[in-house]
């Protein structure tokens, strides 16, 4: 463990614009507030106080995952979502094994968000097979889907693996509101408690209270947020992020952004500078672009990653809220269509609720309780 990253951080770095030959880290004694500065003065590397509010729900959060049993099941998470209860009804009464009973499965694939291409795939190839009579009753034929299901996803089951670069940055990107600080937060606390050094960039620098919320992140996890005020060049803060990160020695540095909409034009193309900037330092960086996607948002997720991938080069997603009303199908719609891999799945709003992705696992938690394996 690095000695700076016991200590209450009190050193600053200078800003630096997507121009400077020569990155300059100051490391005068100073904190700064950095909300109180406009763009252009020193970028603050703090552990700074969030507001009474934003401690007292930081330690709420903590004090309640900290009472949450260890590990909830995958089922237990994903038990709000309508592919379960979907089958469920479909299955209820071990149905007759007929082309009929196939067409309402594809229909409750593609309710649960599924798409209709992979939904058409999968239950074309369980009608051949049920036509050469491969499958004795309805149970059977679950069997195989649940099988067909695995094979989809476990092609994009790949961890992602920080060590190999120091440090390994990970660049956060998505639409508003999609969970991306959450993700940050979520991850700083799994990276941590894996014995990482962490660094936060706070490069969301469009919204007002994106800032203090990292912060309240990087708090509650003991990790420095390097930030600069609102409206500062997010390039900027996150070119300076890396410096510092580098200069301590860190081993992950994950940077936020702001969210964005691909009719954004001028969001958009930060997203481009920012990537261009942090070559300057390091010619690999960012090591993974890591697009976070709510699973709420149905089958726009897809074009959501179209979209950012063409612009920035996604090289890993995380598919958050499937905790909640989301259908959870997205996920086999995504892997078929981009083959990317799926890093994590957001399985909750406090700090551990965010899980590897596991295609098993994932699988078995959606499907009926009758019908998957734990
Ligand atoms: N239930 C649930 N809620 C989540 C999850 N991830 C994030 N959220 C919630 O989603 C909301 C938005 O999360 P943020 O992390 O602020 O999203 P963001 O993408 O950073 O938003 P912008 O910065 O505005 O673009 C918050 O209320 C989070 O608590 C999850 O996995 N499950
Ligand atoms: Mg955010």
């Amino acid at each position: 463990m690095l000695k700076f990253w016991k200590k209450k951080p009190t050193e600053t770095a200078s800003a630096t614009t997507e121009d400077a030959q020569e990155p300059q880290v100051d490391t005068k004694a100073d904190v700064v507030a950095a909300e109180s500065h406009p763009q252009d003065l020193p970028v603050a590397l703090t552990e700074a106080p969030a507001s009474d509010e934003q401690a007292a729900a930081a330690e709420t959060a903590v004090a309640v995952s900290a009472e949450a049993p260890a590990k909830r099941s995958w089922r237990e998470r994903l038990a709000g979502n309508s592919f379960a209860r979907g089958l469920g009804t479909l299955f209820v009464r071990n149905p007759k094994l007929d082309d009929d009973l196939l067409d309402e499965l594809e229909t409750t694939l593609i309710t649960a968000d599924v798409g209709v291409e992979a939904s058409t795939a999968l239950v074309e190839a369980l009608r051949k097979r049920m036509h050469k009579r491969e499958f004795a009753d309805a149970p059977a034929l679950l069997d195989a889907l649940r099988q067909a299901l695995v094979a989809l996803l476990q092609p994009v089951e790949k961890p992602l693996q920080v060590s190999g670069k120091q440090p390994f940055v990970v660049l956060v990107v998505g639409i508003n509101g999609a969970g991306k600080t959450t993700t940050i937060g979520k991850l700083a606390r799994r990276w941590s408690d894996e014995k990482h050094a962490v660094m936060l960039a706070a490069g969301d620098t469009f919204r007002a209270a994106a800032v203090e919320q990292l912060k309240t992140w990087g708090e509650r996890n003991k990790v420095p947020v390097i930030s600069q005020g609102q409206d500062a060049d997010a390039a900027s803060v996150i070119f300076d992020a890396l410096q510092a990160a580098r200069s301590r020695g860190a081993d992950v540095l994950i940077a936020d952004t702001a969210g964005r909409l691909h009719t954004q034009g001028g969001l958009m193309d930060e997203l481009g500078k920012i990537a261009r900037v942090l070559k300057k330092i390091d010619a690999d960086a960012p090591h993974e672009v890591l697009m976070v996607i709510d699973g709420t948002t149905g089958q726009n997720a897809v074009n959501q990653v179209r979209q950012f991938r063409e612009i920035v080069g996604v090289t890993g997603l995380v598919v958050t809220k499937l905790d909640g009303t989301a259908k959870g199908g997205v996920v086999f719609a995504l892997a078929r269509e981009f083959g990317l891999p799926i890093r994590f799945v957001g399985l909750g709003e406090s700090a551990t609720d965010l899980r590897t992705f596991d295609a098993q696992a994932y699988v078995d938690g959606l499907l009926p309780a009758s019908l998957g394996r734990d």
